[in-house]
């Protein structure tokens, strides 16, 4: 399984909700080339994401978003993550392949984890 290199570069600083890079430590580093990037989404359940494991490919951004008013939640990298609340969203782009895991912190004791997979 292939470590965030820690590497975080905001590229929409205007934005409300800032798009986050995250950068693998190998793996081809040049964006992928004539497609159009997608940006592919994360619910959140119960205790878990939905899906747990996305695979997608380099350049593409996925987005969590929740509105769950009787639980706290946060969608937590390495390196990247969003803040505590019962309400929240995080979209990060993944311009580098390699497994990405991430966890909510409130409940990673009750299994609430996740993974992206950039080929
Ligand atoms: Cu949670």
């Amino acid at each position: 399984m292939l470590s965030l290199a820690g590497v975080l570069a905001l590229v929409a600083t205007a934005a409300v909700v800032p798009t986050i890079a995250l950068a693998g430590s190998s793996g081809p580093t040049a964006p992928a080339r004539g497609r159009t990037a997608a940006t592919h989404t994360v619910s959140l359940s119960g205790f878990s994401f939905h899906p747990s494991t996305l695979t997608i490919k380099r350049g593409d951004s996925v987005r969590w978003s929740w509105n769950i008013p009787k639980s706290e939640h946060n969608v937590t990298f390495r390196s990247v993550h969003s803040r505590t609340g019962s309400s929240g969203s995080l979209t990060v782009r993944f311009p580098n392949a390699g497994t990405f895991s991430y966890v909510c912190t409130v409940h990673v004791s009750k299994g609430m984890k996740g993974k992206i997979v950039v080929h």
